[in-house]
């Protein structure tokens, strides 16, 4: 696989028309607020490049091999005349602080992965797909996470573009309901297929877990901490997620008093975060706002504070204001 200059890579990115999905999946429902969809400009960015890989999309290959019947190699042309479909999934970073900025939300384009690994047939055994790319890491997602019916997908086009350069042009993994280092893997050019008790991906060699689900958590984005709102009604709003699994409900609790229902903006599926407001009677005064989500099995968040490290924090995102 040849690199190019940034100029040409980028050349070459601008040139690509992308087909359009054959299963376009279901659209943002209306109702949400702006800012539902991350603009690629604001979506965050986590990875190990000291600069950012420049692939020529014409000589890129994927590889995939290891324990599979059939070896396959396909070029960008190839994945592109496969059907696409597009999805709207919320993708975040396992080492995101409660309250943090490692999260957004794109419309995807891509290739479903199970049918591309049944074609070079998964050999017994083999739990462990580790994905490679052109600078060198290393993710490993569980096998059966591709096959299992989520929209696990190598991706070409984010919110109607090629892939940007930072996210991972030409080609990107990413798996629903996992945390980017265990299912995301940018600049993508090989798939292992193997088994966990062979293979530490990079991260995994680092003492972070091996499978990487995504723990159900929420922020509050309004008001900014330390903000110094009017007494009266004040809009209380924010993101909850817990992908896979959907977020059913979504609390406030105000100076540590009782949980109270916040409502819930229209999503497209479980994989995608959720926007909740809640109508505040603020009072003058110093006052602590939290948040609380419930997944759909009805699991709330837990209180009990966690550190990114090992698989994700845990915790309440609590900020304070000042009502005037
Ligand atoms: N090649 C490569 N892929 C990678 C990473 C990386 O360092 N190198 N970081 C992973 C991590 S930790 C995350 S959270 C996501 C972030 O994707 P984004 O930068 O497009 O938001 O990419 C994943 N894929
Ligand atoms: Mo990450």
């Amino acid at each position: 696989m040849k690199r190019i200059r940034g100029g040409a890579a980028a050349r070459s990115r601008a040139d690509i028309r992308l087909p359009a999905a054959a299963d376009p999946g279901k659209p943002v429902p209306a109702g949400t607020d702006p800012g539902f969809v991350t603009g690629n400009a604001d979506f965050y960015r986590v990875d190990t490049a000291l600069t950012v890989p420049r692939i020529d999309p014409g000589s890129w290959e994927l590889r995939i091999h290891g324990m599979v019947g059939d070896e396959m190699r396909l070029s960008f042309d190839d994945l592109l005349r496969r059907p696409l479909v597009e999805r709207v999934m919320t993708l975040n970073c396992v080492s995101n602080e409660v309250g943090g900025p490692y999260i957004g939300t794109a419309k995807w384009l891509g290739v479903p992965l199970a049918p591309l690994l049944s074609e070079a047939g998964i050999r017994p055994g083999a739990d462990q797909i580790v994905a490679r790319s052109a600078e060198g890491m290393t993710i490993g997602t569980p096998t059966a996470t591709a096959l299992d019916g989520r929209d696990t997908m190598l991706v070409v086009g984010m919110n109607g573009e090629p892939l940007p350069l930072e996210h991972g042009f030409p080609v990107r993994m990413l798996t629903p309901g996992l945390y980017g280092y265990a299912g995301a893997c940018k600049w993508l050019t090989e798939l292992e297929l193997t088994t966990f008790a062979k293979f530490d991906a990079y991260w995994v060699e680092r003492g972070w877990s091996a499978e990487g689900p995504v723990k159900t958590a929420s922020r509050i984005d309004k008001p900014k901490p330390f903000a110094r709102p009017a007494a009266g009604p004040v809009t209380v709003a924010g993101v909850a997620w817990a992908q896979r699994r959907g977020v059913k409900a979504v609390e406030i609790s105000v100076d540590g008093g009782d949980w109270k229902p916040a409502e819930l903006l229209p999503v497209p599926s479980i994989d995608t975060w959720v926007q909740w407001r809640y109508s505040w009677k603020a009072t003058s005064g110093p006052h602590s706002l939290s948040v609380r989500a419930t997944d759909r099995t009805g699991a709330a968040q837990t209180a009990a504070r966690a550190t990114p490290f090992p698989n994700g924090a845990t915790g309440l995102h609590t900020i304070t204001v000042t009502v005037a």
